[in-house]
């Protein structure tokens, strides 16, 4: 087998290049042997199809010989390779792979050129699974009314980012530094996907998240599942949680900070906002960490890349708005 180039067709109906697999049959795989990583460890961005399978047999662990990779007898990628999310969930992998490794320069999940592997199509018992989530060792993708997750580069640039914060932060997905932990996540996807698509910070669409998983059925507001600009404050809105709804409301309260992180990033360059709070989730925090300690650790991470005074300002103000304390 040797890397080749092929077509895919996304689910919005455009065209793209997909790095792939050739096998000596003819038949193509979606293996991506291109990346940085690849030379030093071998790391590879590699798409499966779970066919269905159920999520709960799909998650945890390597991915197992009854899940596929995605196959083409042929060097384009369509159909049920569309329909399934595989194109959507290749491509997106590597977008963010190469945001993480241009923009913060990291190299992978791991930090240390490991395999990014991805398994779209799965179910909840052979009905649609609305929902994807990073598993430990791999993003797993279903469908939401019909529309594979894996469409959403702020989706994909979410559930990578879970990986990220397992391997630096391990901030522990309960309660409030479980909040933080979707707010780090939230923030990345977002950042990647307003990038990609040229969408303005000052936007009111700009904190939208999974907002095009209508696939243009439904107003980009109405579809989207959180919204980052929903001006939400930690002494008004943050709501303790029972643990055995959403994890503490993990969900629910992480707007509160992420908020606070999206209007940084609105006040300041965005490259700079993203350094910092890379920087901040890597060198500051710890597995119980939560919204204060996420100020100081943002604080500490702008002091020590040496952040103007007046940006250090704007950074206090948007805090200060969501009303999370030093
Ligand atoms: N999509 C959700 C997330 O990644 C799944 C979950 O609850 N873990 O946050
Ligand atoms: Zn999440």
């Amino acid at each position: 087998a040797s890397p080749a180039r092929a077509t895919g067709v996304r689910v919005d109906g455009t065209e793209t290049t997909l790095e792939a697999d050739k096998a000596a049959d003819g038949s193509y795989t979606l293996v991506d042997s291109t990346r940085a990583m690849y030379p030093a460890t071998g790391g590879q961005i590699r798409t499966y199809d779970a066919q269905r399978k159920s999520y709960l047999d799909v998650a945890g662990g390597p991915v197992t010989d009854d899940v596929p990779l995605v196959t083409s007898a042929t060097d384009r990628f369509d159909g049920a390779n569309t329909s399934s999310g595989a194109v959507d969930a290749h491509l997106n992998a590597a977008k963010v792979y190469e945001f993480y490794k241009n923009e913060i320069g990291r190299d992978g999940i791991d930090g240390k050129g490991g395999s990014v592997y991805s398994v779209v199509n799965v179910s909840n018992k052979g009905k649609d699974y609305a929902n994807a989530f990073w598993d430990g060792s791999k993003m797993v993708y279903g469908h939401m009314d019909g529309v594979p997750l894996s469409v959403g580069l702020d989706v994909v640039g979410h559930e990578m980012t879970h990986g990220v914060t397992e391997h630096s932060a391990g901030l522990v997905y309960l309660n409030q530094s479980g909040a933080l932990n979707e707010a780090i996540s939230d923030y990345f996807g977002n950042a990647m996907e307003t990038a990609d698509k040229g969408v303005a910070m000052d936007d009111p669409n700009s904190g939208l998240i999974g907002e095009y998983l209508c696939n243009g059925t439904k107003p980009l507001d109405e579809c989207a599942l959180r919204d980052l600009n929903d001006g939400r404050n930690a002494q008004k809105d943050y709501e303790p949680i029972p643990l055995d709804i959403d994890n503490g409301g993990v969900h629910y309260n992480s707007t509160i900070v992420g908020g606070a992180l999206w209007d940084m990033r609105k006040a300041i360059d965005t490259e700079l906002a993203d350094q910092i709070v890379y920087r901040a989730a890597q060198n500051y925090l710890t597995p119980l960490s939560g919204f204060t300690e996420m100020r100081t650790a943002v604080t500490l991470a702008a002091k020590s890349l040496k952040v103007s005074k007046n940006d250090r300002a704007r950074i206090d103000a948007a805090f200060d708005a969501h009303g999370i304390e030093n």
